[in-house]
């Protein structure tokens, strides 16, 4: 039996692959691993069913045999140990590429969620002009650190990692910012995971669902 995962029903992003499904199709596709996908509507994800497998009431979720994982990290982190191909075999790249999957979802995507949050919720609020241009320079700062970082490099430290998976996907939910346009390194790293064909197949498939749904 294939691992399952969850993802929405009807992704409000309309298949533009920024829910967090993404990264673990991306991981999985990477690695070889066939997978099965159950969709769940907004009201699914709050129900006990759901809430056995996800104390949140979010997606994604990850099942295997007598397994079961949320938290988007840690299913990307559980898929690139137990596979080759998302981690170097020698133990400090190991562990320098595992630094880079946190460096991803604790450093650099709080402030870039909270800009796409204030873009999405706050466009009406007395205070969003004011606000906005310090959630762009708090975005810009970690932009300008990782384009520091990259210089002429195709990846965050030597072979793509599940470090590359992990920011390639954060950096993508600024895809419609303007901002990466600022750093040429930065979306040029940006487009090279894009470019993967096992990025293409994963955001295929995740479009595939959003098609699907939308059909009359
Ligand atoms: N830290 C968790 C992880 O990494 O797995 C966060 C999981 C999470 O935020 N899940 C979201 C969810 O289930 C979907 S991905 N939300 C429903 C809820 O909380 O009730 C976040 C997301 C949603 C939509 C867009 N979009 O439309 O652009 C982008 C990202």
């Amino acid at each position: 039996m294939p691992p399952t995962i969850t993802a929405f029903e009807n992704s409000p992003d309309r298949g533009r692959g920024q829910a967090r499904d993404m990264r673990v199709r991306w991981a999985l596709e990477e690695v070889g691993q066939p997978y099965d996908v159950r969709l769940v509507s907004f009201e699914a994800m709050k129900a006990p069913a759901h809430l056995a497998l996800h104390p949140f009431g979010q997606i994604p979720t990850y099942e295997d045999g007598d397994l079961a994982l949320f938290e988007s990290g840690a299913i990307v982190l559980h898929i690139a140990e137990r596979h080759d191909g998302l981690l170097p075999k020698d133990a400090n790249a190991r562990s320098r590429a595992i630094a880079w999957m946190f460096a991803a979802l604790s450093t650099v995507e709080p402030p870039i969620v909270e800009l796409a949050m204030a873009m999405l919720f706050e466009r009406d609020k007395s205070w969003y002009a004011e606000r906005l241009p310090m959630l762009q320079d708090r975005v810009r700062v970690r932009l300008g650190e990782l384009s520091r970082h990259l210089g002429s490099a195709d990846w965050l430290d030597g072979t793509f990692s599940a470090g590359d998976l992990m920011m390639v996907t954060v950096l993508r939910r600024l895809n419609t910012s303007g901002l990466l346009d600022e750093y040429p390194a930065v979306a040029a790293y940006v487009g090279r995971g894009e470019a993967r064909p096992a990025f293409r197949r994963a955001f295929d498939a995740q479009l595939a669902v959003f098609n699907a749904a939308s059909r009359p």
